[in-house]
């Protein structure tokens, strides 16, 4: 395929709170491309987005949306259980893709997704699949990376993360938190440190009193890998606060911390108090990161490609949390052996 002239017409399949953002973007800011066709579970929330978007059709279902003339490539923002499926399917046909994180729920099906993936790349020599890892499009964690990359601070030795959410949908439980959440710091130690996690501890703390029922709330990790250096991630599920996320890179020669910049230092005269407003949840403190995301994968699509995260690396992200979500269940450190690259 050689660079499309025309606009990239995109079905978004799942418009929940993240794909209906992305339909959003994909209609006001990110240049050639628009949304032609939504697909979701529930047909009241596809209709829903699609009425929002003149010119934006719904489709019976996610493989219908796939096969539709109009489609030249696809946003898979529905739920992580039902993503090898599509994933596979859109390697079939040929279509390139952004799917959200994680990318599957589950090492076999993971693996999948990189060997078929690397079959059609064998003949075509594209890449198709793009993983919806924004934070690698995030300002501050860029130049966390390039400061690692540069060695301006020297080496790494250790990564500080906090992961604050307000609140969970109310289907979460302990698993899907390191499963939904803690894979952002998986592919962000992996992001900054530009190497593999080897092996992973989960401990749970006492229990934040207003967590909802049955849920480990907060979930502390410790990462270990392939250099020696250590990442430890403390992962709120329910704050009542809103989202926090940030990052401290402790090195030989210096340390550097990102996520604490949002916003204006503001001074209140009715409450004599000066700070910063916290972001309410991922979609506003992330916004930048997510239009870059779909800017850069949109332009990869148009030439028929992807580029950014890829099913690798949603692979070893993967293998990480499901090891995790053991290490949580045993209270054992669990080690992590990834497959080669193909
Ligand atoms: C959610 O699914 C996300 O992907 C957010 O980025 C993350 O911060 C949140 O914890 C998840 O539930």
């Amino acid at each position: 395929m050689t660079e499309q002239t025309s606009d990239l017409r995109v079905a978004v399949v799942g418009v929940g709170a993240m794909g209906a953002d992305h339909v959003r973007r994909l209609a006001d800011r990110v240049v050639g491309a628009r949304p032609v066709l939504v697909a979701d579970a529930s047909a009241q929330t596809a209709e829903r987005v699609a009425a929002a978007h003149p010119g934006v059709r719904v489709a019976p279902d996610a493989l219908a949306a796939l096969d539709d003339d109009d489609v030249d490539a696809v946003v898979i923002a529905s739920t992580g259980p039902t993503h090898a499926e599509l994933l596979l399917a859109c390697l079939e046909r040929g279509l390139p893709v952004l799917c959200e994180k994680p990318m599957t729920t589950d090492v076999a099906s993971a693996l999948e997704v990189v060997r078929a993936e690397a079959a059609v790349s064998a003949t075509t020599g594209k890449r198709l699949v793009q993983v919806g890892f924004m934070r690698r499009y995030d300002a501050g964690y860029v130049a966390l990376r390039q400061l690692v990359e540069t060695d301006e601070l020297g080496a790494p030795l250790l990564l500080h993360c906090a992961h604050r959410n307000a609140s969970v949908p109310p289907y979460s439980t302990s698993e899907t938190v390191v499963l939904d959440s803690l894979v952002h710091e998986v592919d962000g130690a992996r992001f900054l440190l530009g190497e593999e996690v080897t092996a992973i501890t989960v401990r749970t703390p006492r229990r934040r009193r207003s967590a909802p029922e049955g849920l480990a709330d907060p979930v502390f990790a410790l990462l270990e890998t392939q250099s020696g250096a250590l990442v430890d991630v403390e992962v709120s599920a329910a704050t009542g606060l809103g989202y926090e996320v940030r990052t401290e890179l402790v090195a030989e020669r210096g340390t550097a911390l990102v996520g604490t910049e949002s916003g204006p230092l503001v001074a209140r005269a009715d409450t004599a108090v000066r700070g910063r407003r916290v972001p309410a949840g991922f979609l506003e403190r992330f916004e930048a990161a997510y239009d870059a995301e779909v800017q850069a994968w949109a332009d990869a699509a148009r030439r028929g490609t992807a580029a950014g995260p890829s099913s690798y690396d949603g692979y070893a992200a993967t293998a990480v949390t499901t090891a995790g979500v053991e290490a949580l269940r045993t209270g054992r450190r669990v080690e992590v052996v990834l497959e080669p690259r193909p």
